[in-house]
């Protein structure tokens, strides 16, 4: 009995020992160990043995039985081993090689825009402040000295909720707004930017566009501070090399009222299509805040003193970016946004 399971040990540990898959261990295991295998069949014919050889045999069986279990997961785990290996050979991966570039979203133009404007005026010591875009018929019109029978108040140039409710048409109430908060604080250097909304659809006009609208009241302002501040914007926003003039002009909100218009950045002055041959772009309107709105946000007009400026974010965007049509700001076309 004991060549026997000597016999078997040293071919079962021959085979194990060059086994070549994991499969082949599989077999051998159930050849030697499985319910039918050799050294099973050694432990049930155990009982057949005269009692004094029974003890040994069995435990000599029982050890290789165990010796052979270790060799069998000890050689499954350096195939296993080998297998990853080989595997990790054939994956060519190089991690050295450069990846695919993930591309990054910007800001959009209009966004780009605005914040430059905001930073200017930032950096002039004025404030951002912000007002709502449904705004009350009174902030919109009335409180910015326009009555109820003003030609400006047609209801074709607004979006009604109702007779008291609309879109802002402009960020002008919210400069309204912001005097009555603060009164009788001075100064008063704020700059609103945001969203309006005009009854207006073609290549130059959106129902929808954006305005930055300042205002500085404070004591011994004059039109002189008006057209400094307002210069130097220009100057910030268009390049030192574009001169500025002002025009008058009409707002009811002020008086007097002006137009800036800076020399033509597409022709430099000389007269082109941008321009329609005068040499010159208007970009934003302005004036000295008419005595009625400054009572309208509880400043007394004999005693204080302000000016304010409209501009449209849009235009300044055409003009600096030369984009010839407003509605590309609005298609969200990768192609055109991707410019910027
Ligand atoms: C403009 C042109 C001129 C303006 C006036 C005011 C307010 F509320 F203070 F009276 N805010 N903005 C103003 C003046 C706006 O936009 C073309």
């Amino acid at each position: 009995m004991h060549n026997k399971l000597q016999q078997i040990k040293k071919e079962a540990e021959e085979r194990i020992k060059t086994a070549s898959s994991l499969e082949a261990l599989r077999n051998y295991r159930v050849e030697y160990l499985g319910r039918k295998g050799e050294i099973t069949a050694v432990l049930r014919s155990l009982k057949d043995l005269a009692p004094e050889e029974r003890a040994a045999v069995g435990q000599a069986a029982n050890r290789v039985k165990d010796h052979l279990e270790e060799l069998i997961e000890l050689k499954t785990q350096e195939l296993n081993a080998r297998a990853l290996q080989e595997r990790l050979l054939q994956e060519k991966l190089d991690v050295t090689l450069p990846g695919t570039p993930r591309l990054s979203g910007g800001k959009h133009p209009l966004t780009l825009v605005r914040e430059e404007i905001e930073n200017i005026f930032l950096g002039l010591g004025f404030e951002i402040v912000e007002g709502p875009e449904v705004e009350l018929d009174y902030y919109n019109f009335e409180a910015l000295n326009m009555p109820a029978d003003h030609p400006a108040r047609d209801m074709q140039d607004s979006f009604y909720m109702s007779d008291e409710v609309l879109l802002r048409t402009h960020t002008s109430p919210g400069q309204v707004r912001t005097m009555e908060e603060k009164n009788p604080e001075l100064p008063v250097k704020i700059i609103i930017p945001g969203r309006v909304y005009r009854r207006d659809d073609d290549a130059t006009h959106s129902p929808m566009f954006h305005q930055v609208e300042g205002l500085y009241i404070g004591e011994g302002v004059t039109f002189a501070d008006l057209k400094g501040i307002l210069m130097l914007f220009a100057h910030k926003i268009f390049g030192q090399d574009v001169t500025v003039r002002f025009r008058p002009s009409y707002f009811p909100f002020t008086e007097p009222s002006a137009e800036m218009d800076i020399s033509c950045v597409i022709c430099g002055g000389i007269g082109c299509r941008t321009c329609s041959n005068t040499g010159w772009l208007e970009i934003l309107g302005s004036g000295m805040v008419h005595p009625n709105v400054l009572r309208a946000g509880g400043y007394d007009p004999e005693k204080v003193i302000g000016f304010a400026f409209g501009m449209g974010v849009e235009r300044i965007a055409m003009l600096k970016f030369g984009v010839d049509d407003l509605r590309l700001f609005f298609d969200n076309d990768i192609r055109f946004l991707a410019q910027f």
